[in-house]
């Protein structure tokens, strides 16, 4: 089932949207921040260009996908895993600017996850037609850590499960400057991505782009 939650929020809905007891909505908070994280992902990307993986089971990500931070996200001959090595060029993964760090514990702190310290970045870059399908986030060693997850660019269609593949999962509508944060009893929640439409956008070329700050090891 799909249930349409936010549909009819009136536009001066406060800022905060609790969604349920671990899931916080920052609407529009990354705004301010929002040329200085695309500004700092330019030279990032010099190091970790945006590369498209293939999963365990054949699959090719339609997802671009490129990390900062201690560790990064990537999938190998032993699955999806974090590596201190970026596994093409061979060198470690570029550090995580201060500014993406402290804007994530700000973000975890305002949605009651104090004392949040990411070491690793996922950045998701979606040309029109990519999406994620359902999935949880379960490669991180420690799960008592929250998420915070910053979107930019392109508008998409969110999907947020419950703790099962099999339970309803409702839509939300994320938009350049958004910021979702998750943990404790909604950390392992399923979630994914609609194919994003394409639209004009100025700062992002025509792509949404999305960063998600863990606590990896
Ligand atoms: C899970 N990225 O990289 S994170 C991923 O927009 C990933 O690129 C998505 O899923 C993206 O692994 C969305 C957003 C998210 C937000 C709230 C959640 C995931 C959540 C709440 C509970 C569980
Ligand atoms: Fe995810």
């Amino acid at each position: 089932m799909i249930l349409d939650l936010f549909e009819t929020e009136p536009p001066d809905s406060p800022k905060r949207e609790i969604l349920s007891e671990g899931t916080t909505l920052l609407r529009g908070s990354a705004l301010s921040v929002a040329d200085g994280l695309l500004q700092e992902l330019t030279e990032i990307i010099k190091t970790a260009p945006f590369r498209r993986m293939t999963t365990p089971g054949g699959f090719r990500m339609t997802v671009e996908t490129t990390c900062c931070g201690e560790w990064g996200w990537t999938i190998d001959a032993d699955g999806y895993r974090y590596t201190q090595i970026d596994p093409e060029g061979g060198r470690p993964w570029p550090a995580m600017p201060d500014q993406y760090a402290r804007f994530a514990r700000q973000m975890a702190a305002l949605a009651g996850f104090g004392d949040f310290r990411p070491d690793s970045c996922l950045i998701n870059r979606y040309l029109a037609g990519a999406k994620m399908s359902l999935h949880q986030d379960r490669n991180e060693r420690d799960r008592t850590a929250p998420i915070v997850s910053v979107s930019l660019g392109l508008p998409a269609t969110f999907l947020l499960g419950g703790n099962h593949r099999s339970g309803a999962v409702i839509r939300i509508r994320l938009q350049h400057g958004d910021v979702l944060v998750w943990g404790g009893p909604d950390r392992m929640r399923f979630h994914g991505i609609q194919p994003v439409k394409p639209g004009p956008f100025g700062a992002t070329g025509n792509t949404r782009i999305n960063f998600t700050f863990r606590k990896a090891s």
